[in-house]
Protein backbone atom coordinates (compact mmCIF):
# COMPACT_ATOMS: atom_id res chain seq x y z
CA UNK A 1 0.00 0.00 0.00
CA UNK A 2 1.24 3.59 -0.05
CA UNK A 3 0.18 5.66 2.96
CA UNK A 4 0.20 9.48 1.88
CA UNK A 5 0.15 12.09 4.49
CA UNK A 6 -0.32 16.43 4.39
CA UNK A 7 -0.25 19.21 6.73
CA UNK A 8 -0.38 22.72 5.60
CA UNK A 9 3.51 22.67 5.91
CA UNK A 10 6.24 20.71 7.49
CA UNK A 11 4.74 19.75 10.78
CA UNK A 12 2.78 16.65 9.68
CA UNK A 13 6.39 14.87 9.43
CA UNK A 14 6.61 14.79 13.18
CA UNK A 15 3.92 11.86 12.33
CA UNK A 16 5.11 10.80 9.01
CA UNK A 17 8.53 10.24 10.94
CA UNK A 18 7.03 8.32 13.95
CA UNK A 19 4.96 5.88 11.03
CA UNK A 20 8.46 5.25 9.41
CA UNK A 21 10.06 4.24 12.69
CA UNK A 22 7.53 1.46 12.97
CA UNK A 23 7.40 0.80 9.88
CA UNK A 24 10.42 1.79 7.63
CA UNK A 25 9.94 -0.29 4.58
CA UNK A 26 6.43 1.15 3.94
CA UNK A 27 5.59 3.35 0.73
CA UNK A 28 4.84 6.60 1.62
CA UNK A 29 4.79 9.76 0.45
CA UNK A 30 3.89 13.96 2.51
CA UNK A 31 2.66 16.82 0.70
CA UNK A 32 3.29 20.01 2.71
CA UNK A 33 1.36 22.54 2.04
CA UNK A 34 4.14 25.30 2.90
CA UNK A 35 2.46 28.06 -0.14
CA UNK A 36 -0.01 28.19 1.75
CA UNK A 37 0.58 27.66 5.52
CA UNK A 38 -0.74 28.45 8.29
CA UNK A 39 -4.09 26.81 7.79
CA UNK A 40 -4.71 28.07 11.47
CA UNK A 41 -5.75 31.10 10.87
CA UNK A 42 -8.31 30.45 7.80
CA UNK A 43 -11.41 29.97 7.53
CA UNK A 44 -13.28 26.52 7.84
CA UNK A 45 -14.06 26.72 3.86
CA UNK A 46 -10.51 27.83 3.00
CA UNK A 47 -9.21 24.91 4.73
CA UNK A 48 -11.84 21.96 3.43
CA UNK A 49 -10.48 23.62 -0.07
CA UNK A 50 -6.87 23.48 0.49
CA UNK A 51 -7.44 20.05 2.40
CA UNK A 52 -9.58 18.43 -1.07
CA UNK A 53 -6.71 20.22 -3.09
CA UNK A 54 -3.86 18.16 -1.00
CA UNK A 55 -6.30 15.06 -0.85
CA UNK A 56 -6.57 15.01 -4.97
CA UNK A 57 -2.97 15.34 -5.12
CA UNK A 58 -2.17 12.52 -3.16
CA UNK A 59 -4.80 10.21 -4.81
CA UNK A 60 -3.69 11.28 -8.14
CA UNK A 61 0.03 9.61 -6.67
CA UNK A 62 -2.53 6.56 -5.97
CA UNK A 63 -2.48 6.95 -2.15
CA UNK A 64 -4.49 4.22 -0.48
CA UNK A 65 -4.70 5.48 2.63
CA UNK A 66 -4.76 9.74 3.36
CA UNK A 67 -3.74 10.80 6.83
CA UNK A 68 -4.39 14.02 7.94
CA UNK A 69 -1.44 14.93 9.53
CA UNK A 70 -2.67 18.24 10.61
CA UNK A 71 -4.58 19.22 14.05
CA UNK A 72 -6.15 22.18 11.95
CA UNK A 73 -7.58 20.09 9.03
CA UNK A 74 -8.38 17.49 10.85
CA UNK A 75 -10.94 19.50 13.37
CA UNK A 76 -12.61 20.90 10.16
CA UNK A 77 -11.88 19.05 6.85
CA UNK A 78 -11.14 15.11 7.46
CA UNK A 79 -14.81 14.27 7.76
CA UNK A 80 -15.75 16.35 4.90
CA UNK A 81 -13.39 15.31 2.50
CA UNK A 82 -13.87 11.82 3.32
CA UNK A 83 -17.47 12.50 1.92
CA UNK A 84 -15.55 12.85 -1.26
CA UNK A 85 -12.98 10.51 -1.92
CA UNK A 86 -13.37 6.39 -1.56
CA UNK A 87 -10.00 6.03 0.26
CA UNK A 88 -9.78 6.05 4.27
CA UNK A 89 -8.54 9.21 4.99
CA UNK A 90 -7.81 9.45 9.06
CA UNK A 91 -7.67 12.98 11.16
CA UNK A 92 -5.44 12.74 14.20
CA UNK A 93 -8.92 14.13 16.44
CA UNK A 94 -10.52 10.82 17.38
CA UNK A 95 -8.00 8.50 17.83
CA UNK A 96 -5.94 10.88 19.91
CA UNK A 97 -8.56 11.54 22.27
CA UNK A 98 -9.51 8.14 22.60
CA UNK A 99 -5.87 7.50 23.71
CA UNK A 100 -5.72 10.34 26.60
CA UNK A 101 -9.38 8.65 27.97
CA UNK A 102 -7.35 5.38 28.26
CA UNK A 103 -4.67 6.72 29.68
CA UNK A 104 -6.33 9.39 32.29
CA UNK A 105 -7.43 7.29 35.18
CA UNK A 106 -9.25 10.33 37.11
CA UNK A 107 -11.35 12.30 34.99
CA UNK A 108 -11.80 14.98 37.77
CA UNK A 109 -7.92 16.00 36.59
CA UNK A 110 -7.78 18.53 34.05
CA UNK A 111 -6.58 17.82 30.12
CA UNK A 112 -4.66 21.22 28.36
CA UNK A 113 -5.63 20.96 24.92
CA UNK A 114 -2.55 23.12 22.61
CA UNK A 115 -3.20 23.75 19.39
CA UNK A 116 -3.90 26.24 16.47
CA UNK A 117 -6.22 29.05 17.15
CA UNK A 118 -8.68 27.81 14.40
CA UNK A 119 -8.65 24.41 16.23
CA UNK A 120 -9.37 25.43 19.36
CA UNK A 121 -12.09 27.75 18.25
CA UNK A 122 -13.57 24.41 16.24
CA UNK A 123 -14.26 22.98 19.98
CA UNK A 124 -13.23 19.22 18.54
CA UNK A 125 -11.02 18.22 20.61
CA UNK A 126 -13.16 19.53 23.39
CA UNK A 127 -16.42 17.84 22.24
CA UNK A 128 -14.53 14.55 21.41
CA UNK A 129 -12.55 14.46 24.84
CA UNK A 130 -16.31 14.13 26.23
CA UNK A 131 -17.29 11.53 25.11
CA UNK A 132 -14.72 10.08 27.10
CA UNK A 133 -16.18 11.79 29.88
CA UNK A 134 -13.27 14.09 30.18
CA UNK A 135 -15.41 17.33 31.02
CA UNK A 136 -11.92 19.19 32.08
CA UNK A 137 -10.62 20.99 29.69
CA UNK A 138 -8.19 23.85 29.35
CA UNK A 139 -7.26 25.15 25.68
CA UNK A 140 -5.07 27.75 24.98
CA UNK A 141 -4.93 28.78 20.81
CA UNK A 142 -0.58 29.05 20.59
CA UNK A 143 -0.10 30.53 16.81
CA UNK A 144 3.18 31.85 17.46
CA UNK A 145 4.41 28.37 17.62
CA UNK A 146 3.77 27.19 13.78
CA UNK A 147 6.30 30.32 12.45
CA UNK A 148 8.86 29.28 15.23
CA UNK A 149 8.67 25.73 14.26
CA UNK A 150 8.61 26.66 10.42
CA UNK A 151 11.60 28.95 10.88
CA UNK A 152 13.53 26.09 12.69
CA UNK A 153 13.81 27.36 16.31
CA UNK A 154 12.59 24.93 18.71
CA UNK A 155 14.65 25.60 21.66
CA UNK A 156 16.42 28.84 23.12
CA UNK A 157 14.91 32.31 24.27
CA UNK A 158 12.33 32.98 21.26
CA UNK A 159 10.61 29.64 22.54
CA UNK A 160 10.68 29.75 26.24
CA UNK A 161 8.72 33.35 25.69
CA UNK A 162 6.31 31.88 23.53
CA UNK A 163 6.01 29.23 25.70
CA UNK A 164 5.98 30.96 28.85
CA UNK A 165 3.20 33.83 27.17
CA UNK A 166 0.90 30.78 26.52
CA UNK A 167 1.42 28.79 29.32
CA UNK A 168 1.29 31.49 32.31
CA UNK A 169 -2.20 30.25 33.56
CA UNK A 170 -1.62 26.80 33.12
CA UNK A 171 -4.10 24.76 35.67
CA UNK A 172 -2.38 23.24 38.92
CA UNK A 173 -4.48 19.81 38.45
CA UNK A 174 -3.19 19.58 34.75
CA UNK A 175 -2.53 16.00 34.34
CA UNK A 176 -1.96 16.04 30.16
CA UNK A 177 -1.15 18.18 27.66
CA UNK A 178 -2.44 17.37 24.38
CA UNK A 179 -0.02 18.58 21.53
CA UNK A 180 -2.86 18.92 18.95
CA UNK A 181 -1.15 20.56 16.18
CA UNK A 182 1.41 18.36 14.46
CA UNK A 183 3.99 21.18 14.68
CA UNK A 184 4.38 21.15 18.72
CA UNK A 185 6.15 18.02 18.99
CA UNK A 186 9.41 20.18 17.97
CA UNK A 187 8.82 22.25 20.86
CA UNK A 188 8.31 20.24 23.74
CA UNK A 189 11.34 20.73 25.41
CA UNK A 190 10.35 24.34 25.58
CA UNK A 191 6.62 23.36 26.55
CA UNK A 192 7.71 20.75 28.88
CA UNK A 193 10.44 23.46 30.85
CA UNK A 194 7.37 26.47 30.51
CA UNK A 195 5.06 24.10 32.38
CA UNK A 196 7.83 23.23 35.02
CA UNK A 197 8.84 26.74 35.81
CA UNK A 198 4.63 27.68 36.45
CA UNK A 199 4.09 24.28 38.33
CA UNK A 200 6.92 22.19 39.39
CA UNK A 201 6.41 18.93 38.82
CA UNK A 202 8.11 16.75 36.47
CA UNK A 203 6.97 16.13 32.78
CA UNK A 204 6.90 12.64 30.79
CA UNK A 205 6.92 12.62 27.88
CA UNK A 206 5.26 9.77 26.13
CA UNK A 207 7.17 8.71 22.82
CA UNK A 208 6.24 7.04 19.90
CA UNK A 209 8.36 3.34 21.42
CA UNK A 210 5.24 3.24 23.87
CA UNK A 211 7.86 4.53 26.29
CA UNK A 212 7.25 7.04 28.79
CA UNK A 213 10.30 9.20 28.96
CA UNK A 214 11.18 12.07 31.62
CA UNK A 215 11.90 15.23 30.24
CA UNK A 216 12.41 17.30 33.03
CA UNK A 217 11.43 17.42 36.34
CA UNK A 218 12.46 18.55 40.43
CA UNK A 219 11.87 16.05 42.58
CA UNK A 220 8.02 15.47 42.53
CA UNK A 221 7.92 11.85 40.63
CA UNK A 222 4.47 11.13 42.14
CA UNK A 223 1.91 13.03 40.15
CA UNK A 224 4.18 13.41 36.94
CA UNK A 225 2.31 15.57 33.96
CA UNK A 226 2.23 13.74 30.74
CA UNK A 227 2.63 15.29 27.55
CA UNK A 228 1.14 13.49 24.58
CA UNK A 229 1.59 13.58 20.30
CA UNK A 230 -0.69 12.78 18.18
CA UNK A 231 1.55 10.37 16.65
CA UNK A 232 1.00 7.19 18.53
CA UNK A 233 -2.85 6.47 17.72
CA UNK A 234 -2.24 7.06 14.24
CA UNK A 235 0.73 4.43 14.62
CA UNK A 236 -1.55 2.58 15.92
CA UNK A 237 -4.24 3.24 12.73
CA UNK A 238 -1.73 2.48 10.51
CA UNK A 239 -1.02 -0.85 11.52
CA UNK A 240 -3.99 -1.76 11.81
CA UNK A 241 -5.00 -0.77 8.38
CA UNK A 242 -1.90 -2.94 6.78
CA UNK A 243 -3.00 -5.78 9.19
CA UNK A 244 -6.70 -5.22 7.68
CA UNK A 245 -5.02 -5.35 3.95
CA UNK A 246 -3.11 -8.12 5.08
CA UNK A 247 0.12 -6.14 4.48
CA UNK A 248 3.28 -6.16 7.53
CA UNK A 249 4.43 -2.96 5.65
CA UNK A 250 7.42 -5.37 5.42
CA UNK A 251 8.01 -6.00 2.13
CA UNK A 252 7.60 -2.63 0.30
CA UNK A 253 10.29 -1.09 -1.01
CA UNK A 254 9.75 1.67 1.18
CA UNK A 255 9.58 4.44 -1.63
CA UNK A 256 9.56 7.83 0.07
CA UNK A 257 8.58 11.13 -1.91
CA UNK A 258 8.02 14.71 -0.42
CA UNK A 259 6.49 17.32 -1.87
CA UNK A 260 5.72 20.82 -1.34
CA UNK A 261 4.06 23.27 -3.06
CA UNK A 262 6.71 26.04 -2.96
CA UNK A 263 10.29 26.71 -2.32
CA UNK A 264 11.34 23.55 -0.43
N1 LIG B 1 0.50 21.40 11.72
C1 LIG B 1 -0.72 22.15 11.64
C2 LIG B 1 -1.68 21.67 12.73
O1 LIG B 1 -1.46 20.57 13.25
O2 LIG B 1 -2.65 22.32 13.05
C3 LIG B 1 -0.41 23.59 11.73
C4 LIG B 1 -1.53 24.37 11.17
C5 LIG B 1 -1.12 25.67 10.66
O3 LIG B 1 -0.98 25.80 9.48
N2 LIG B 1 -0.91 26.64 11.48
Amino acid sequence: PNIAFFDSSQGGLTVWENVLKRFPNLNTQYLGDNARCPYGNKSAETIIKYSSEAALFLLNRNANLLIVACGTASSVAAKEIQKIFKIPIVGIVEGFCQFVGSILENKSRSVAVLGTRFTIKSGRFKEELSLYNINNVWERACPLFVPLVEEGISSGPMADAAADMYLWDIPEDTKIVMLACTHYPRLVHAIAASIERRLGKTIIYKTIDGDWVLILGRNNLEDPIYVVESSLPIVNYVSQFLHKNNSTGIYSQGNKHVFCTDAP
